[in-house]
């Protein structure tokens, strides 16, 4: 018989994180799609080192996730966030892809459900993204919906973000979530959140303001062997939102770039936030730098309430 061997082995922590660990510091996960992926170079590397300097400042460790040489990386040198933001192999890796890129040595960034994944087997319980993935608008033809929704019913790792990404079907997005179980919190506000602009006319599930109150809910949903992650929705700041027609009409447009090139499976989602960004002239680029950052200081406030509860 062939022994399987333990999930350690492919584990590989940055000194900061490993230090935060053993010193038991709360620590927030940062997945790395978004830095290969999501977000042009320099943009995306100079955005990867602020988001970690807000959670440091606020008194959390940052850990940023990637695969790297047949190891899951947890926290990332400046050297390594340069070669995942330039190199144009990095794979954008999501649950089916972590096998291989791990097996095969490949440069591997993670999605949201790959991050999840990774954080959980790290002990890290909060992790800040920018937007979820979700279901695709038109879903019912293409069958595109987002592992990260899947990942959100199984593995339990709070998801601070800014709702989920407007190229979506939301209403179709919170109608999966909740037949999955998965909470959606609203921070600020009732609604939940639409990426580039605060509201997306969505109730989410409960309102919680604090960060005390956010980390009380996710202690009692573990405590109940309620396994599965909770969306955490922080709306952009209004003064960096795209104004909510404009945008509207702008996914329109990359939306039908996207099927008239026949673009399918993982690079829908990069293929669009690219045309987005492409006609705005950059302004929702700017808008999405800005919503990362907020999120990371909502995420790195979660973390040490979630910390301080569980020592008190
Ligand atoms: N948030 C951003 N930009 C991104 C993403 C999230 O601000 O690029 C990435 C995340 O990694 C998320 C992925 O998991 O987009 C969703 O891709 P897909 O729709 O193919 O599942
Ligand atoms: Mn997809």
């Amino acid at each position: 018989m062939t022994a399987i061997a333990s999930f350690e082995q492919f584990l590989a922590f940055s000194d900061e994180v490993a230090a935060a660990r053993a010193a038991g510091l709360p620590i927030v996960a940062l997945e790395s799609t978004i830095i290969s992926h999501g977000m042009p170079y320099p943009q995306n590397v100079q955005t990867a080192r602020e988001v970690q300097a807000i959670i440091r400042a606020a008194g959390a460790v940052p850990a940023t996730v990637a695969v790297l040489a047949g190891k899951i990386r947890i926290g990332l040198s400046d050297a390594e966030l340069e070669l995942l933001g330039q190199s144009p192999e990095a794979m954008k890796v999501s649950r089916r892809d972590l096998p291989y890129a791990l097996a095969s040595g490949k440069i591997g960034a993670t999605t949201v459900a790959a991050t999840m994944i990774c954080a959980e087997l790290a002990g890290i319980r909060v992790f800040v993204t920018g937007g979820i993935g979700g279901v695709h608008r038109g879903a019912e033809t293409s069958f595109d919906i987002s592992a990260d929704l899947q990942e959100l019913a199984r593995t339990s790792v709070a998801v601070v973000c800014a709702g989920a990404k407007s190229i979506l079907d939301i209403a179709l997005t919170l109608e999966y979530l909740e037949t999955h179980g998965v909470p959606v919190l609203s921070v600020g506000q009732d609604n939940f959140a639409a990426f580039y602009t605060p509201d997306s006319g969505h109730r989410a599930d409960f309102r919680l303001d604090s960060a005390a109150e956010q980390a009380r809910f996710l202690q009692t949903k573990w405590a109940l062997g309620l396994q599965g992650g909770v969306v955490i929705s922080v709306p952009v700041p209004a003064a960096e939102a795209m104004p909510g027609s404009e945008i509207a009409a702008i996914t329109e447009q990359a939306l039908a770039e996207a099927a008239s090139q026949g673009i399918q499976g993982k690079a829908v989602t990069p293929f669009l936030l690219a045309r987005i960004k492409a006609l705005t002239s950059g302004r929702s680029l700017a808008s999405n730098i800005a919503l990362v950052k907020n999120n990371a200081q909502a995420g790195a406030a979660l973390a040490l309430a979630l910390t301080a509860q569980s020592h008190g």
